[in-house]
């Protein structure tokens, strides 16, 4: 078996230090035992993470109490598991007793808990405990429908609200949102494929190019790091001559509504201004893009496919997009900050932080030592700027 071993190892026998990406000596304090010796790094943004790996049983199990905890808001947990969880998506093989797991980075004392037990029993007491609950049961079912989030559906719950239809006979007031959450709360709640992503796609771009062309489209979110089905489809829009963007989104909604594309959306415009912004905010996982959350009404026709509705079957499907639009020069920030996963994001800009007293957000990178912006023209540039190894998408399913 292997043991992956990371403790700093002073006088001793060299061994050789297998690593994916490097392969460097180190020393073994215990001559005569065969070591094959990982080194793994503690920030998820210097690591590799492809989208198949060795841990699903450990990684599930642990992604549930993230869910959880993220669901209780309680994000300092929830965040505490999905490193855990992906500190295991990174490792080359399959684990199969807690020794292996020995000064390995990102596993708290009460992930380590869990891992072991699920080693040991197969089980761990404590998801089983959450998965049957019927709080978490209900909140799941709640903020499954779009436009609720954690605080309204604890409230509900709270009422005595558990699902959905329990939701539409309480007679509460619905946003615009969560009335079309509700509306198409199945439909909505079934993976999106990737020929359905690419569907989509060929109907943004005759959008976009309609009313601007030369405009460029990119696929982004999970789709672009490889996954084969998401929750939504999320692309985001430039133009090379930086300014012709400017209040394009408008015009793309106009055109999708025209045409009978939509069944719901929300335009948000532009608000970031680099001059205003100042380079001491915090780093936020949010942006200040152009942005339409929507529902398309995509077409089964061509898959031949009917969906099953309470009013009877129907030939079109609706399906969770997001669409943003960046002016060119942010395009990069904007493609790396979008592409995710939400974990790998939040470790870039942890990274960026906490190693290199710089602030990344989707919009810029500022240096607050030398108090400048840098520049990029491509993801390269960035993680070039930020002392890191180049990850592709394929590699930030962490
Ligand atoms: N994002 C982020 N932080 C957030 C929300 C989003 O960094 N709080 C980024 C990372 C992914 C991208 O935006 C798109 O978000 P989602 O669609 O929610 O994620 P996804 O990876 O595309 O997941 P799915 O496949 O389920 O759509
Ligand atoms: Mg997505």
């Amino acid at each position: 078996d292997i043991v992956w071993y990371t403790e700093s190892m002073h006088a001793g026998i060299p061994v050789i230090i297998l690593d994916r990406h490097r392969l460097q000596v180190g020393y073994s304090q215990k001559p005569g035992l065969e070591l094959a010796v990982v080194s793994v790094p503690s920030y998820a943004c210097q690591r590799h993470t492809p989208l198949l790996h060795h841990n699903i049983t450990l990684t599930d199990a642990l992604s549930i109490l993230a869910e959880n905890a993220e669901l209780g808001e309680n994000e300092g947990r929830g965040v505490a598991f999905r490193r855990a969880a992906a500190l295991l998506k990174s490792l080359p093989q399959e684990v199969r007793g807690a020794e292996q797991l020995r000064g390995l980075p990102c596993l708290g004392e009460h992930s380590l808990r869990v891992i072991k037990e699920v080693l040991e029993d197969g089980v761990s007491h404590e998801v089983e405990t959450t998965t049957h609950s019927e709080q978490f049961k209900a909140m799941k079912a709640l903020t499954g429908i779009f436009g609720v989030g954690a605080k309204t559906a604890d409230r509900w719950f709270k009422e005595g609200i558990h699902t959905p239809s329990d939701l539409q006979r309480s007679g509460h007031t619905l946003n615009r949102a969560q009335r079309a959450g509700l509306q198409y709360y199945d439909e909505l709640n079934l993976p999106v494929t990737k020929s359905e992503a690419v569907a989509i796609g060929q109907i943004v771009e005759r959008a976009v190019h309609a009313v601007l062309p030369g405009a460029e489209i990119t696929l982004i979110g999970g789709f672009r790091r490889g996954k084969q089905t998401g929750h939504d489809v999320d692309f985001l829009i430039t133009h090379p001559d930086e300014g012709r963007e400017e209040g394009l989104m408008p015009k793309v909604v106009s055109w999708l509504e025209a045409q009978g594309f939509l069944l719901y959306q929300k335009t948000t415009g532009n608000s970031y201004l680099e001059s205003k912004e100042g380079p001491a905010r915090p780093a936020s996982n949010m942006d200040r893009f152009e942005r339409c959350f929507s529902i398309f009404r995509l077409s089964t026709d061509n898959e031949g496919r009917e969906i099953q509705t309470g009013n009877g079957p129907r030939s079109w499907r609706a399906v969770r997009v997001d669409l943003v639009v960046s002016p060119y020069s942010q395009f990069p920030f904007a493609l790396l900050g979008w592409t995710g996963s939400k974990l790998f994001e939040r470790e870039l800009r942890r990274w960026a932080v906490h190693e290199k007293a710089m602030t990344l957000s989707s919009h810029a990178l500022y240096d607050r030592k030398r108090t400048l912006y840098l520049r990029a023209s491509s993801e390269e540039e960035i993680f070039a700027h930020l002392g890191l190894e180049y990850i592709p998408p394929c590699d930030r399913n962490a």
